[in-house]
């Protein structure tokens, strides 16, 4: 079917009559997108703030991507792990080098390879550990957010994402974000795993209080438990470090990584951890159709290579301290707390300020386009591309937005 000539509201009533309703997006129908812009159907230009929550820290349709996207796709998109390509090996020896983990396992997005750290912690447990057969336990934080699948949203404190989806994965504890000794104290000799986002992004970009990634470093090494840090959203230089637990010089035994792996061309994800733990896992154990594909592993190669041939990771360090330091003087009666690290960025509003929705509808009128989180907290996580004279114009709308009624 032909469809010339559509507008923004001809879209918006095909997705409100065809789509699933688990989504409640800004009213804006994007067609194009180049560094740091985007353009609507209507043909109206935006600063994108946001980067779809961090998969395209590289900026949108970024030309070296691109490139290797295409070529990749003329000669050979899919193999499955039936049989071996040329491109996976290239991946795995790159990450791992640049990331100082000894091995990978590739995935496609953020949720599964959250469900494959679980299952490689279990594993460990079982194998390594010695904990009795189907006692595992991992625990992980209030108000975390690491994806989507049933057994993730078992250890969800969120009604939200678990009514009605129920019944729950067993084997997970809560304890509260923030708190280490929280931690210590629910540990038990089944505990296999700690999972922990170094920043939580979807619970309101929550920095958790200094020395606490540390502290829970050495917790889980005293009582054997293995640290799994989801850095889907905070990784791969978003917070001005390659990896968010680098601010406090922690390493952990798995790290979670996606978003950002393919510069938001393609869902790809990926597990790191050293042999000792990435062992317990033998052929059969685990895998994917796409995990780990040709096209996958050229398009993250090339994302990962412009991260660091463009000095992103070192820019978002300083724009973002630059960011924040200006969105801290802005003297708005509705702005409660500004906290985040490099360029992920949340801005806390008052419950007087009748939620953050409104500020978020401003700021696209005004040309930037941002999403809350929770009710009361604007995100601010523009591309690592972003410059001094961008993050200005930014900043030109953000400040007279904080200060309407
Ligand atoms: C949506 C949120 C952000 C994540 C962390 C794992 C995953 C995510 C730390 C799962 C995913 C996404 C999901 C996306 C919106 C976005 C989000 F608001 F929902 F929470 F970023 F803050 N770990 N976060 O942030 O990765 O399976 O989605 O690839 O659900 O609409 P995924």
């Amino acid at each position: 079917m032909e469809r010339v000539g559509l507008h923004t509201s001809d879209y918006i009533a095909l997705e409100r009559q065809y789509g699933a309703n688990n989504y409640k997006p800004l009213d804006v129908v994007l067609e194009r997108g180049e560094g740091i812009w985007v353009w609507d159907v209507e043909g109206k230009q935006y600063l994108d703030f946001l980067s779809a929550y961090s998969a395209v820290n590289q900026g949108h349709a970024h030309p070296r991507i691109y490139r290797a996207l295409v070529q990749q796709a003329q000669k050979l998109p899919l193999t499955s792990r039936a049989f071996r390509n040329d491109q996976l090996p290239l991946l795995a020896s790159e990450l791992c080098e640049l990331t100082g983990y000894e091995r990978m396992l590739p995935m496609n997005s953020g949720a599964e390879a959250v469900e494959t750290a679980l299952k490689i912690a279990r594993k460990w447990g079982y194998m390594v550990k010695g904990v009795p057969e189907g006692q595992a336990e991992i625990i992980a934080c209030s108000g975390n957010f690491q994806g989507r699948t049933i057994s993730i949203i078992s250890f969800s404190d969120s009604e939200q994402y678990r009514t009605g989806f129920g019944p729950f994965t067993p084997g997970f504890k809560i304890v509260p974000y923030g708190d280490a000794a929280a931690l210590e104290a629910a540990i038990t000799p089944n505990t296999v795993a700690f999972s922990v986002e170094p920043i939580q992004g979807e619970g309101g970009v929550i920095v958790p209080p200094e020395g606490y990634l540390r502290a829970v470093r050495e917790i889980c090494t005293r009582h054997n438990v293995l640290l799994l840090t989801d850095e889907i959203q905070s990784g791969l230089g978003r917070t001005g470090k390659l990896l968010a637990t680098h601010w406090e010089v922690v390493r952990a035994d798995i790290v979670t990584i996606g978003k950002a792996l393919s510069g938001g061309f393609y869902p790809v994800s990926a597990v790191l951890a050293d042999s000792a733990v990435m062992n317990v896992i033998t052929p059969g154990d685990h895998g994917s159709t796409f995990g780990g594909n040709p096209l996958a592993a050229a398009v993250a190669r090339e994302a990962l290579a412009v991260l660091v041939e463009e000095n992103l990771i070192d820019n978002a360090r300083k724009m973002g301290d630059y960011l924040m330091d200006r969105l801290r003087q802005i003297d708005s009666p509705h702005v409660k707390e500004v906290r985040g690290r490099g360029l992920l960025i949340g801005v806390e509003l008052h419950p007087s300020a009748g939620g953050a929705r409104r500020f978020c509808e401003a700021l696209m009128e005004q040309g930037l386009l941002c999403k809350e989180t929770h009710d009361n907290v604007i995100r601010f996580a523009p591309p690592l591309v972003i410059d001094r004279d961008d993050l200005d114009w930014a900043l030109a709308r953000i400040e007279p937005v904080l200060m309407m009624n």
